[in-house]
């Protein structure tokens, strides 16, 4: 390792300092999410060698259950922040409620995360994510559903962690956005990308799952056929693992959106979670200097109703989701 390899522990601690607010526990707390991720990077990486061994039967070699890549996710989250005293309690996509940890008397914080987000692309080796955010409660040491009820504009710090052909996390804590890649050989997250920026202007790309057009209102499909028709004609990415295609658009330039659509026609709906997935996201594209809405409002400014409220979304370089904006809502042609 050489001397500029910065570990991610001692970027955080360096980065407790700038805040007020952040005692040690914070620290820990994002340690504790760091450990999760590393063991869920790990079961995502043998997860093809399971279907080789013939282990996906109920039971592994060793005699013990072999759960699901996402159902050993999100224990593997609720087993390490249940022991950890600054948080009060916490949500995940994959538990109908929160789970409160009430003996948790000196609490300070409370967790939502998406455990691991692409269900369509574990199985078949395509790049998957873990997708975490953070409040602060609203009263130390009592945490309740009014603490997960907020908007995302409160979040503390949000970030994701990407299992792809290496594992990278990228988070904010409102002060900028920073990857770390894992180095498996230490067991280190070090800090590859310092101050991330979505390019502006960027690279014209376009992300969305083109198989639901005929599902959405007619504005968006305006502007979907404005974007390949255009004189230079957006590229088309689409991984299906939101995760995978927001870093992309991270990283080059791009919208990705999942518009609101109409496969119910009585009830039309986004897909996307407002608060396990649109919101972090929504905070470090924020802090890349990109932008997220629905079409309508910031995502971080929508006050939610329920904890698995679903949302259309919009996120990425700045000026393309304005110009996606201003076509859903009629103001260009
Ligand atoms: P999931 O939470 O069940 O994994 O669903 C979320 C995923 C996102 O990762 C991705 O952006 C989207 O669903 C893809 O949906 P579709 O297969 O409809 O294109
Ligand atoms: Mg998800």
């Amino acid at each position: 390792m050489n001397d500029n390899n910065i570990q991610l522990q001692h970027f955080i601690l360096n980065e407790q300092k700038r805040f007020p607010y952040a005692k040690g526990d914070f620290t820990l707390l994002l340690s504790d999410i760091i450990l999760a991720g590393k063991i869920i990077s790990r079961e995502v990486n043998k997860a093809g060698l399971v279907e080789i061994l013939g282990l996906t039967g109920m039971e592994n070699v060793q005699g013990e259950q072999v759960q699901k890549l996402d159902d050993f996710a999100n224990s593997s989250f609720l087993n390490i922040l249940s022991k950890n005293e600054s948080v009060g309690g916490v949500a995940s996509e994959e538990m109908a409620e929160p789970d409160y940890f009430t003996n948790h008397t000196k609490a300070r914080y409370c967790v939502l995360f998406d455990p691991l987000d692409g269900s369509s692309n574990i199985d078949v080796n395509v790049s998957i994510g873990t997708i975490f955010s953070i409040y602060k409660l609203l009263k130390e040491g009592e945490c309740t559903e009014n603490d997960f009820l907020r908007k995302g504009s409160e979040q503390v710090a949000a970030g994701y962690i990407l299992y792809g052909s290496s594992t990278m996390l990228v988070f904010t804590t409102g002060e900028g956005v920073h990857g770390f890649t894992l180095d498996a050989s230490l067991g280190e997250f070090l800090l590859s990308h310092e101050d991330m920026k979505i390019p502006e202007p960027s690279k014209r790309y376009y992300s969305v799952n083109e198989g639901n057009f005929k599902y959405w209102e007619k504005n968006v499909q305006e502007y979907v056929e404005y974007l390949k028709n255009s004189e230079k004609p957006y590229s088309l990415r689409y991984i299906g693992s939101l995760v995978s295609d927001f870093h992309r658009n991270l990283i080059y330039g791009g919208i990705f959106m999942y518009p609101l659509d109409h496969k119910n026609p009585e009830k039309p709906k986004g897909k996307l979670r407002l608060m396990y997935e649109a919101n972090p996201l929504a905070l470090i594209a924020k802090h890349a200097g990109g932008k997220a809405s629905n079409g309508i409002d910031d995502i971080l400014e929508i006050k939610p109703i329920e904890i698995h409220q679903r949302e259309p979304l919009y996120i990425g370089t700045k000026s393309f989701v304005n110009e996606a904006i201003a076509f859903i809502n009629g103001g260009k042609k």
